[in-house]
């Protein structure tokens, strides 16, 4: 098998169907055939997911409403099931017939589709293959290598999926063994949220549950691909604009779900010809990074709206009463939108004055608004700033804290919000550590741990030694792809939790595992009864999850149960955890969990089965502020000059945009079809604007190498890319995520909060001759 994203016969045809609709049906179909699954038997698994007493779905996070529809699914969660309970196995004979080098030359997308793993791993260097071995035989021998090193030079991640259980016993583990080093993936997605949100608003997560979505009047969308990667959440929009909502998008990018949806729920509908809902009442395709730009333009056009009902004499536009009670800071940003000009506006958003005033007069008349964003505000050197303003564009009109209104960062993966909520996290500040240790009789180390960007830095540097993973595929997820994996191979120890084989797996360290794990949709039986476990959706909802079906193979073990006995052999009489009496029955898991945290668990096993779950303790949503200084505060921007890495006087000089295809999850590469984008058969391409195709001397023939412009003595390089001319702001251009982390520098990131700026990528195309 090659390395290469290609099949023979790439197509770009813009796609101009709705989404949901019979083309979800249809890939649907397709999809599980290629796995060679039974229809029967997927359609009865499906008719659990996201359902009270059913499984909840292991792709994305967005919540579950206590009376699901008939198929509470997607297209996409339900292409995340199919790849979880194919009937494929990389088993002992997979590993016996390759050997590392060779998987090495492989692409994603080949390497996950070989099926679910099935045997605990070690990687044999003079064979140079992974070899089975006994798990007591890998716990003991990783304990020996973990007790035999220095505790903060071992790195414990975790990716966004494993349950509340597994991630709370996890931190535990990592903190008695003597390390804080605990970065996971949000510390690459929503972190500018997590650092941010706690400044404006007092809370590190959203403010608003489904009853909001039901109840609002409009809603903002700031970069999120909601039609791929949270397409459930297409049934709120619709419903909301039948009611007469205005919805207002703000993306480079024309992405189809925010445009036309038809609900694959309703037969009438998918019979029915025609278009389906239009989604977005007006969509803007602003610039790239232009976001703080657009969003004081709309402020200002609120101010001046203001100013103009006062002077009439009629209701204020501005929710002055709001402001006095409950804000802080608002002056200052009042000068900051009044004093900036709108030609500045204009020329950093991309955005006509026109438009942003039509969005400022819509804004005004709303009372219930929600504003939703994901990936495109966060993954930006002004990360923090992007959530800080939308903030601030909310609290001017007191659109916090109220039926209908409030901030909405649309989370990544399935349980990454509830991980944070038990204790993930490198930062001492957010775990009741005391309550640890006076439970369990242990010391928690005392030092900040290891983010992901700092986690890479000491890869690099050698300073860190041994990597435990918990899910997720670390070394494709980070950016820098060079040097991190070259670092990687050096260090001396790398164990993968895991259900499917994936690159990071290939680059073996001196001692390396492979450690196959059940998934969310397994029975975990344990002490002979079958055990829940739980997650938090996007809006700090916990629910149960049961999963019912056979295990992959009977030498996997569940997650829980892989943490428990890595924990016994580490570090067994460190502390007082009874590792045994919480792996025989989760619910007392859940009891040590709402004993640390009372406020967001109270009730936790009574509750937790409850339909639509139960909502955490957001003191935001009831307008309570846990900031400093008690208020919600506006946090004023410096300026709209936030990307100090773009070089705006070289021409040739284009921002790229890492994003997913609707046929991926991360890194995981369904297949090579973005049917939504309508890009087919390739991922090895770049989307760019056709004036900057011609000015660069470039047709939709043409085959590019791509370098990142840095001046750090690093050459970051991807070869052989096509270019194909797209509907995308002049200076801007779009690739795929993972691939194309080869180009991000790792200091390329959100100050303060540290996720990679993966969406403002300074590049050059470099043509290659025509072979
Ligand atoms: N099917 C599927 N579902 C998923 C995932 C998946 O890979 N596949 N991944 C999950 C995870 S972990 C996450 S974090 C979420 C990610 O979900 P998204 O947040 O949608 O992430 P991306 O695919 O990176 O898309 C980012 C969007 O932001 C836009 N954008 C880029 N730059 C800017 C900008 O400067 N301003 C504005 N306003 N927009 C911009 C892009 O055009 C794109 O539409 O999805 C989750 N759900
Ligand atoms: N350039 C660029 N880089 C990005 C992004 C971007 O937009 N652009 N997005 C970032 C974001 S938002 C995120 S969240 C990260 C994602 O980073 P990760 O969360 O690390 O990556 P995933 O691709 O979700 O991990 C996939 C692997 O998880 C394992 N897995 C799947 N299910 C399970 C399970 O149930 N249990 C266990 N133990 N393992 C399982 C499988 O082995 C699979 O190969 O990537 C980040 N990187
Ligand atoms: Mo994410």
């Amino acid at each position: 098998m090659k390395r290469s994203e290609n099949t023979d016969t790439p197509t770009f045809e813009p796609y101009d169907q709705p989404t949901g609709g019979w083309g979800s049906v249809k890939s649907l179909v397709e999809k599980s055939a290629q796995e060679g699954l039974l229809a029967s038997s997927v359609w009865g698994t499906l008719a659990r997911q996201n359902k009270p007493g059913g499984y909840q779905c292991v792709s994305c996070s967005w919540g579950k409403p206590a009376e699901p529809r008939a198929f509470e699914y997607c297209e996409n969660g339900a292409k995340a099931t199919l790849w979880e309970i194919t009937p494929k196995r990389c088993d002992r004979e997979f590993f016996a017939r390759h050997r590392v080098s060779e998987l090495l030359e492989w692409t994603d997308h080949d390497l996950e589709k070989q099926g679910r793993l099935t045997t605990p791993m070690k990687y044999d260097a003079t064979l140079d293959q992974y070899v089975p071995i006994r798990w007591e035989t890998a716990f003991r021998e990783i304990a020996a290598e973990l007790n035999d090193m220095d505790p903060e030079s071992v790195v414990f991640y975790v990716s966004g999926r494993a349950a509340l259980e597994t991630s709370h016993m996890w931190q535990l583990f990592a903190r008695i063994y003597g390390s804080n080093n605990l970065p996971d993936s949000s510390n690459m997605c929503h972190e500018s949220t997590s650092v941010g949100l706690p400044e404006s608003i007092g809370s590190p997560v959203g403010t608003v549950t489904l009853a909001d979505f039901d109840a609002c009047d409009m809603m903002f969308f700031f970069g999120h691909n909601t039609g791929t990667n949270a397409p459930r959440l297409l049934h709120w929009v619709q419903e909301a604009r039948k009611r007469g909502a205005p919805v207002i998008t703000f993306n480079p990018l024309k992405e189809r779900g925010l445009m036309r949806f038809k609900s694959p729920q309703h037969p009438l509908e998918m019979l029915s010809p025609g278009e389906g809902t239009k989604m977005s009442s007006d969509y803007y395709q602003l610039k790239c990074g232009g976001d703080v730009a657009a969003m004081t333009g709309i402020a200002k056009a609120v101010f001046a709206l203001d100013d103009a009902a006062r002077e009439a004499g009629k209701p204020r536009v501005l929710d002055l009463d709001f402001i006095d009670t409950h804000c802080h800071g608002f002056e200052e940003f009042e000068r900051f939108v009044r004093g900036s000009d709108w030609d500045e506006i204009e020329r950093c958003s991309g955005l006509a004055r026109g438009d942003l005033e039509h969005t400022g007069r819509v804004y005004s008349k709303a009372e219930r608004v929600i504003a939703n964003y994901g990936m495109g505000l966060t993954q930006h050197r002004h990360g923090i700033e992007n959530v800080q303003m939308l903030c601030n564009l909310l609290l001017m009109r007191g659109m916090m804290g109220k039926e209908g209104a409030g901030i909405s960062p649309i989370r990544g993966h399935s349980n990454v919000q509830g991980q944070r909520t038990v204790g993930i996290t490198e930062k001492l500040d957010l775990i009741p550590h005391e309550k640890f240790e006076q439970f369990y009789d242990f010391t928690v180390p005392k030092e900040k741990g290891l983010d992901t960007v700092e986690a890479c830095e000491g890869i690099i540097d050698g300073s860190v030694k041994g990597f435990v993973c918990l899910g997720g595929n670390f070394t494709r997820a980070v950016p820098e792809t060079g040097l991190v994996e070259e670092a990687w191979r050096k260090m001396r120890l790398n164990v993968q939790i895991s259900t499917k084989l994936n690159r990071n797996h290939l680059l073996a360290a001196q001692n390396t595992y492979i450690l196959p794990c059940m998934g969310r949709l397994e029975r975990d039986t344990q002490n002979g009864v079958d055990q829940f476990v739980s997650i938090e959706d996007s809006t700090a909802c916990i629910h149960a999850s049961l999963g019912t079906i056979e295990p992959a193979s009977k030498e996997i073990l569940s997650e829980p149960r892989i943490v428990v006995e890595l924990a016994k052999a580490t570090v067994a009489d460190k502390s007082s955890v009874p590792w045994d009496e919480w792996l025989a029955d989760y619910s007392k898991i859940r009891d040590a969990i709402e004993r640390a945290y009372p406020d967001d668990f109270a009730g936790y096993n009574e509750r937790f089965r409850t339909p639509g779950g139960f909502h955490r303790d957001i003191g935001a949503s009831k307008r309570e502020w846990r900031t400093q200084n008690g208020k919600a505060n506006f946090l004023t921007p410096e300026s709209f000059d936030v990307d100090p890495d773009i070089d705006t006087t070289s021409q040739d000089v284009l921002k790229l945009m890492t994003v997913r295809s609707n046929d991926q999850f991360n890194t995981t590469v369904y297949g090579y079809d973005d049917r939504l984008r309508g890009v087919d058969g390739t991922r090895m391409v770049i989307l760019m604007n056709e004036a900057d195709m011609k000015r660069l001397g470039l047709t939709n023939e043409s085959r590019v190498d791509i370098e990142t412009h840095a001046d750090d003595g690093v050459t970051r390089r991807v070869e052989d890319y096509r270019v194909h001319a797209w509907d995308v702001p002049a200076g801007n251009c779009a690739g795929y995520y993972p691939e194309l982390n080869a180009l991000v520098p790792l200091w390329h990131h959100s100050r303060r909060a540290h996720v990679p700026a993966a969406k403002s990528v300074p590049i050059r195309l470099i043509k290659r001759s025509a072979a």
